[in-house]
């Protein structure tokens, strides 16, 4: 397990030897991105006589297959084999948390794009062709798109989930102020920048390697096993990095390589099925929209005594991660507040949609959403800004979370009140309001939005990684974990570990592709919690690694083992450099017969929850911050701009921060976008609208804030983040949820008469309906 004593040495280290590298540090992968070189899994070098595979889907939302006529695709010429549900040796069936979904469509189709059958060709163009040839007959059930409309007909995933602290009906009675609303917040495209795909390969003895553009290859590789009713050492998946996933590929990377895997255990050659963009958009699931209502109370002195939230999460038409997410929809319900009395209940309603997945926040901001919107429709009643009510109940140390957690080492006044400070709230506020006099046709608003976010998979057992870590007979090193590379810069991360117990140049470490052969048993590069688990992995292997040198070098060096020490490349006898260069030293070991590979296991230690009661201690901390932003309305166009996003963000201590702000601005922008343009739309009978580019705005450079500023807040870190260097993938992408209310507080500065809305996302269309409404 996790040695606190090295960890203690390796901090000293850290500070000491790789300020340098600590400042300097940046994402490793940039050098072949900007070259072209980087590979995804378009860019495997496919065998000779590859097949190339596209999918069949429904042209409908729902309905009963009556018929499918194959016969002029299979006629096609370079068409080799169309596969439907009738070839799966094993069980047609790919849900991870809940067993309800097929790979492929048997009798009835339940989304639009649900997948039916594949096509296997000489060539993609090929396979396309044959598509448009076959010829299906559905006899069209009712759709349900909503899931308020879910919720009328009683279509649920799963039983609701329920959490509560306090008496939240009591406690109404003591509130001097009551509020309700109803919410909505609009589903997100991932779009990732690789698309979804994978190739198989067939390997001797009916074995078959998959790579994968996936954040979980042990997923694949389980579900490939049980499509094809093979063991799972016959399948091994192999990742290099994606371009991009942002949790859409934490789940829904694995159809497709079942798919391929399947096609290959038939035909026993190579294929490849990458989905286009279009394919992609309309096949796969994506953030969960949500409609929720709630009740707020408050007390004279802005408390927020009482909260009562149902949350109806649009789950789509299968599980897929649904009740995780809405779990952690409920972790979140309260963002940064400490509320003494809080009801919340998550109902994860079926819906005719493709089933909707993971996205970075996992629930977590639909569930901040709704608290900050009933905060901003209190704030309007009652007269107040509404951060005088956000500032009022700030978490403090030792506040209960819903859970049953004990909040620690709480940043969220610290964070609140750094912001208020470095950036000089008066000023700003004075600056706005003279604006807004001075001005009838631009009105700027403004708004904070704390966030506070839970470390560690939700679901306890899935906290664990581990690291395989080879010396090589010259020095250099290679290191294997489960921690996929997606542009997070894990990779980067885990090389400056193994580079810092080593003392070696960080060019002298090599990441592995992530392989299942290699690190099996894994959980999906998720939850923010990869450099955590693989990094800790990985920094206990280093540093057995280190023990069991410091032995030889002892021998060697005629020293107390305690004494020496591995820096810049050489061995260190009492803080003086010895003779003993890290080579040398290798080589040493290798003559003494000394095994110089290492594989450690990292479990997350303390957390627990217990789902009969709802309560327990599941995070290993929390991440904090606050956000400060701006935003100018064009009061003729209903337009906007960002003026500013300032952030005093808790890193803990970071271990990379050129790659840990990249993390923050990206998830920043990814967080404007889900609340203010990025627009999903299906229409009636459940067919994508925003299937394209053109129809699905995401935010350009055009879009993005004026500036971004991003200071951290100077803290301990904690003990169960790697090197104290906090998680970062998701919890920034929850500033943007600033973006939305300060549009509000824009267009209230324009019309008075403006009844606020919390129906996100607030698309330009929707801010000039309310500059003039009423
Ligand atoms: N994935 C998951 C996640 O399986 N469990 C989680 O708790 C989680 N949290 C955030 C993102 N992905
Ligand atoms: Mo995720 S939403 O795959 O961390």
């Amino acid at each position: 397990m996790h040695n606190n004593t090295n960890n203690k040495i390796l901090d000293t280290k850290l500070n000491a030897v790789s300020k340098s590298i600590k400042k300097s540090i940046k994402n490793l992968d940039s050098y072949t991105h900007v070259r072209g070189e980087s590979l995804y899994v378009d860019d495997v070098n496919i065998r000779q006589g590859t097949f190339h595979a596209v999918v069949f889907d429904s042209p409908k939302g729902h309905g009963i297959i009556k018929n499918i006529d194959y016969s002029k695709a299979r006629a096609l010429e370079g068409v080799e084999r169309i596969f439907t549900y009738k070839d799966v040796p094993g069980k047609n069936e790919i849900g991870g948390i809940i067993a309800d979904e097929p790979l492929f469509a048997e009798n009835e189709v339940h989304f639009w794009g649900m997948p039916i059958a594949l096509i296997v060709a000489e060539t993609e163009f090929i396979a396309r062709k044959a598509r448009a040839l076959i010829e299906i007959d559905i006899e069209e059930l009712p759709v349900i798109i909503t899931a308020k409309e879910a919720k009328a007909k009683g279509s649920f995933i799963n039983a609701p989930r329920s959490f509560s602290l306090g008496d939240s009906d009591k406690a109404f009675n003591k509130c001097d102020y009551i509020f309700e609303g109803e919410t909505f917040s609009n589903g997100q495209e991932h779009l990732y920048i690789e698309a979804q795909g994978a190739y198989a390969e067939p390997l001797e003895n009916g074995n078959i390697k998959i790579t994968s553009s996936t954040q979980g290859p042990t997923a694949v590789q389980k579900t490939v096993a049980q499509v094809l009713d093979v063991a799972m050492h016959k399948i091994e998946v192999d990742v290099t990095r994606l371009g991009g996933g942002f949790g859409g590929k934490e789940d829904q990377a694995t159809p497709w390589a079942v798919m391929a895997a399947l096609a290959t255990f038939h035909l026993n050659q190579s294929v490849k099925l990458i989905l286009n963009r279009h394919d992609d958009l309309r096949m796969t699931g994506k953030r969960h929209p949500y409609e929720s209502t709630y009740k707020i109370g408050l007390t004279k002195d802005l408390k927020i005594l009482a909260y009562q939230c149902e949350f109806l999460q649009n789950s789509g038409a299968a599980a897929d991660l649904s009740p995780a997410i809405a779990e952690r929809t409920l972790f979140h319900a309260t963002n940064s507040y400490y509320v003494p009395n809080v009801t919340t209940k998550v109902l994860s309603c079926k819906t005719n949609l493709p089933p909707n997945t993971a996205f970075r926040g996992f629930g977590g901001p639909q569930g901040m959403f709704v608290i900050e919107s009933a905060i901003a429709k209190a704030a309007h009643h009652i007269g107040v800004p509404p951060r005088d009510i956000q500032e009022a109940n700030l978490l403090d140390e030792n506040d209960t979370f819903s859970y049953g957690q004990i909040a620690k080492k709480v940043e969220a006044k610290n964070t609140w009140s750094t912001a208020k400070s470095v950036y000089n709230i008066e000023a700003l506020e004075r600056d706005i309001s003279e604006f807004n006099n001075n001005n009838s046709a631009f009105k700027k608003g403004l708004s904070f939005m704390p966030i506070t976010f839970g470390i560690s998979f939700t679901n306890t057992p899935m906290n664990h990684a581990r690291a395989l870590v080879h010396i090589y007979l010259d020095g250099s090193v290679g290191i294997s974990t489960a921690a996929v590379e997606m542009g997070q810069g894990v990779n980067t991360k885990m090389m400056q570990i193994a580079a810092n117990v080593f003392s070696i140049p960080i060019e002298h470490i090599k990441i592995e592709t992530t392989n299942t052969t290699r690190v099996a048993n894994t959980s999906p590069s998720a939850a923010s919690s990869t450099a955590d688990l693989n990094g800790k992995a990985t920094l206990m292997a280093c540093n057995s690694l280190v023990e069991r040198l410091k032995i030889v070098a002892s021998e060697i060096l005629n020293a107390q083992e305690n004494d020496l020490k591995l820096k810049d490349e050489s061995v260190y006898i009492n803080d003086k450099k010895s003779d003993l260069t890290w080579t040398e030293l290798i080589s040493a070991a290798m003559l003494r017969r000394v095994a110089l590979t290492e594989n450690a296991h990292y479990a997350t230690p303390e957390i627990h929850f217990d789902k009969t009661k709802e309560k327990g201690h599941p995070f290993a901390y929390h991440v904090y911050g606050t956000a400060i932003t701006t935003t100018t309305v064009d009061c003729t166009r209903g337009t906007y701009e960002f003026d500013s996003v300032k952030i005093v963000h808790d890193y803990g201590k970071s271990m990379s921060k050129g790659i840990d702000l990249g993390q923050v601005e990206g998830a920043l922008i990814q967080g404007i976008g889900w609340m203010t343009m990025e627009e999903i739309a299906y229409n009636k009978d459940g067919r994508l609208l925003s299937n394209a580019l053109s129809t699905y705005k995401v935010p350009d450079i055009f879009s993005v804030p004026k500036r971004v500023e991003v200071i951290p807040v100077e803290t301990d870190g904690n003990e169960m983040a790697i090197l104290k260097s906090k998680a970062v993938g998701e919890p920034p992408l929850m500033y943007g949820i600033g973006a939305y209310f300060a549009l509000q507080n824009a267009i209230k500065a324009f019309n008075s008469k403006y009844d606020m809305k919390f129906h996100a996302p607030m698309t330009p269309e929707k801010v000039l309906m309310g500059l003039y409404e009423n």
